[in-house]
């Protein structure tokens, strides 16, 4: 089954997001297979967002992204790197339809409430950057039976 990564950023923690961006997963029929609270380091930032490294906004987004703490997790089920995109909504809040997280919840592209990987090469890449393998469970979810 395919997983993705995806990551209340510290806005969303801030804002008290939490549990309104799970339970939005959880009521979509998809599977939470790894989570933490924890706070990103400059050096995992940079990794994280490597590919915007030359991006003129990037001291910002790294300095966003360590400003205080992230909620990581790892959710599973068919098509859900694309799905999970899908219910974030576009990068720029004020670009995301109503009824995405970043339409609903954010105003700038700055501070845009999540993270969601936008490829399975990409989830792969931060799944295994942010999580160790014993930290990811593979457990029977028997409301499945009523999604699949
Ligand atoms: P996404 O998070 O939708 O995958 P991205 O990978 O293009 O978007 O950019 C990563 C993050 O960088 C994004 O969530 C917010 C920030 N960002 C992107 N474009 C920006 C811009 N023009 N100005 C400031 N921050 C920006
Ligand atoms: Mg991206």
């Amino acid at each position: 089954m395919e997983k993705t990564f995806l990551m209340v950023k510290p806005d969303g923690v801030q804002r008290e997001l939490v549990g309104e961006i799970v339970s939005r997963f959880e009521k979509k029929g998809f599977q939470l297979v790894g989570a933490k609270l924890m706070q990103i380091t400059k050096e995992l930032a940079e990794e994280h967002y490597g590919e915007h490294k030359d991006k003129p906004f990037f001291g910002e987004l790294v300095g966003f992204i360590t400003s205080g703490p992230v909620f990581a997790m790892v959710w599973e089920g068919e098509n859900v790197i694309a799905t999970a995109r899908q219910m974030m909504g576009k990068t720029n809040p004020q670009e995301a339809a109503p009824g995405t997280i970043r339409g609903d919840y954010g105003v700038t592209v700055g501070k845009n409430v999540i993270h969601g990987s936008d490829s399975p090469g990409s989830a792969e890449r931060e799944i295994n950057l942010f999580f160790e393998n014993d930290q990811i469970l593979s457990y029977t979810k028997d409301s499945n039976q009523w999604v699949y």
